[in-house]
């Protein structure tokens, strides 16, 4: 079976892109050897702080977060890091000719149920010299040179694209070597899948609401089908079964903080997970444009994600467009 490295030498990826990835690999294999020994490690639980979002960090966040930030410093090849758990970027060696944005950990909430956890990763040029510090991370995902995932699963797994397509390897745990498993994945244009978190459904726009509606409608109703749910709670591993399988997965704006609509991030999250999703035959929509478009203002902008299937996402995508939308009430916002 082929191994990462050697596989992407062959796609002629150049020499300082092929050692920020290898890079990764060896900070993949790190966090998923401590996230399988769980408990044992003594690293589950949560820390006594928040990160940049108010969240409340996992002991695993900060670690995996610790962990990619220092590796990657290391190599020469790395200008900057961004990632969900620091406020700014932390920059590194000032020839590096790539710049790597991060979700350490994605679906934290996970680790305490042994469920579905991933890290995410963006990786994009330096810009000229005239850019500096965050600026140069102010890209939009067109940009990307590589994007993929690690999924922490029953197997873990590596999902990655240079742009030629969408392979997955699995991690071989007996030779410590991620190996090619799948290639040129496709996702399914038409899908009966659907993700989305529902319990937030009384804050959602009418239009999405409306969408929904109709799915859960099945057969009796316009769309004339079934249409089955599945939520993870980790985009990495929701994202993961659209991309083996198909399906829409959606995380919309809503109107409980009236000055952050949005839950993803943009550079760890939507930009990777769009490329991805694209490079598959998807497509990745905010509700407003596609996500690779989206020219960043921060690093750690939040943007509507949907994605998936591509009929499906079209569908979705016409219901909210539909200003005359009949289910709107006087109530809607
Ligand atoms: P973390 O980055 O804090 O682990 O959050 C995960 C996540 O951003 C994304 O992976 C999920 O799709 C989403 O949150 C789940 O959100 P809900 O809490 O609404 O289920």
């Amino acid at each position: 079976m082929q191994r990462l490295i050697p596989t992407l030498r062959r796609d002629q990826v150049d020499e300082g892109l092929l050692s920020v990835i290898n890079t990764l690999q060896i900070c993949a294999k790190e966090i998923s050897f401590r996230l399988h020994q769980g408990e044992l490690a003594g690293v589950l639980g949560s820390t006594l702080d928040e990160n940049i979002q108010g969240e409340t960090q996992k002991m695993l966040d900060v670690l995996a977060n610790q962990l990619l930030k220092d590796i990657l410093l290391e190599n020469p090849h790395v200008r900057a890091v961004a990632s969900e758990e620091e406020d700014g970027i932390v920059e590194g060696e000032k020839t590096g000719e790539y710049l790597v944005a991060f979700d350490p950990l994605d679906g934290s909430s996970n680790i305490d149920i042994n469920s579905l956890v991933g890290t995410i990763f963006s990786i994009l040029p330096t810009p000229d010299k005239t850019t500096s510090g965050e600026d140069m991370f102010l890209q939009p995902g067109t940009n990307q040179v590589a994007a993929g995932y690690v999924l922490y699963g029953p197997s873990t797994m590596l999902v990655f694209t240079t742009g030629r397509g969408v392979r997955m390897f699995t991690l071989d745990q007996k030779v410590g070597e991620f190996l090619l498993t799948d290639t040129d994945i496709e996702i399914p244009n038409e899908t009966c899948e659907f993700a989305i978190n529902m319990s937030n459904y009384r804050h959602w726009q009418p239009q999405m609401r409306h969408y929904v509606d109709d799915l859960l409608a099945g057969e009796t109703g316009p769309r004339c089908k079934n249409f089955n749910m599945r939520w993870i709670a980790a985009m990495v591993a929701d994202v993961h079964r659209v991309l083996c399988r198909g399906g829409l997965f959606t995380y919309p704006g809503d109107n409980r903080k009236p000055n952050k609509p949005y839950k993803l991030r943009l550079m760890y999250e939507g930009n990777p997970m769009a490329m991805l999703v694209e490079q598959a035959g998807g497509l990745a929509h905010t509700g407003e444009q596609r996500i690779l478009e989206v020219q960043p203002e921060h690093i750690h902008q939040r943007v509507g994600v949907i994605l998936g299937s591509a009929q499906e996402v079209t569908t979705c995508l016409e219901y909210l467009t539909d200003s005359q939308d009949s289910h709107s009430t006087a109530t809607d916002v």
